[in-house]
Formats: C-alpha cells, structure tokens, sequence
C-alpha cells in the first residue's frame, strides 16, 4: 500500500477539512483539536488539551498566511495545492502540531502510545482504518502493541514536508 505525492496532497487536505466544507478554515482545526480531545478523553483545560489547542490554532495561523492568497478566510482545494508545507514553515507552525498530536495521545506520559489511542485517534481525525492500522504496524517496529510519541512525531512532520511516498 503507498499513497503517491499527488493523492497525498489530496488526503493531506481532505484530512484537514474536517467539517467536510470543501475549504479549509479555523473552524476546521478547532473541530480536530476538540474531536481528539473528546475521543481520547481529554479536558480542553488540562495542559496538554490546551496545548493540542494551541497547535492546531498555531497551524491554522501558518497556513492562512501561506496559503489564503485571495484573503477571504479560507484555503481551497487550489491554494492549497499551490502552497507547499516546507522544512521552513512546517518548523514554525508545524511543530507544536507535531509534538502536542502524539503528546495527547500518551494518556499515561511514558512516550508510548496505545494501539487503541492511535486508532481512536486517527478515527477522529477521519484517516482510513486501513491506513491507521497500517501505520501503527510500520510504527510499531519492536511489534510491543505500542509506538514511541517521538516515533510519530517524525512520521507527521515527514507526512507534512516529504516529497516521497508514505504508508
Ligand atoms: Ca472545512
Ligand atoms: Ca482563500
């Protein structure tokens, strides 16, 4: 199984688009940042709530300020296709993203994640169950049922700024 750069790109933003509008807007992030948290059962106000929040509003920041070429609060299918989510940008407004997603995920702080925490999670963020279970196989390279929080910090920043094939 591979996902090839031009249906990435696709999946990328179908992925973001999570209130399914056909545009990309701070609704979007919001909605993910509050999904994840509802699934994994995590309060808006505990720190690391707060901080998925943060991210994902920091996220949102970058690509308004890459990505909305006309300005009107939102990212089409077509400016996102034009803008590209590089080693720069991704650095600062990426980061934080990828460091609170599996942060958030790591119910007990031992820089693990549980196999049904990585799927929950994936779930809310509408990801193909084939894809996650797929992921948490290749991620789960001792096969310990669990994978490392630095682990698939590395696969998101690489889903972001790789030119090559993932999954
Ligand atoms: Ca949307
Ligand atoms: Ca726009």
């Amino acid at each position: 199984m591979s996902v090839s750069s031009p249906a990435r790109l696709r999946m990328r933003f179908d992925l973001l688009d999570v209130n399914a509008s056909g545009a990309l807007t701070s609704a979007d992030l919001a909605l993910f940042a509050s999904r994840v948290r509802s699934v994994l059962g995590v309060p808006a106000d505990a720190p690391k709530g707060r901080a998925l929040t943060e991210a994902c509003l920091r996220f949102w920041a970058g690509l308004a300020e890459a990505a909305d070429q006309d300005h009107d609060g939102e990212i089409s299918f077509a400016e996102y296709s034009s803008f590209s989510h590089d080693a720069a940008w991704f650095a600062e407004y990426g980061e934080a993203y990828a460091v609170a997603v599996p942060a958030v995920c790591d119910l007990d702080d031992d820089g693990r994640i549980e196999r049904d925490d990585f799927l929950g999670l994936h779930s809310a963020a509408g990801f193909p169950l084939t894809y996650s279970t797929k992921l948490f196989s290749d991620l789960d390279t001792g096969g310990t049922g669990r994978v490392s929080t630095e682990d698939f910090a590395r696969f998101l920043r690489a889903f972001y700024t790789g030119a090559g094939d993932l999954l």
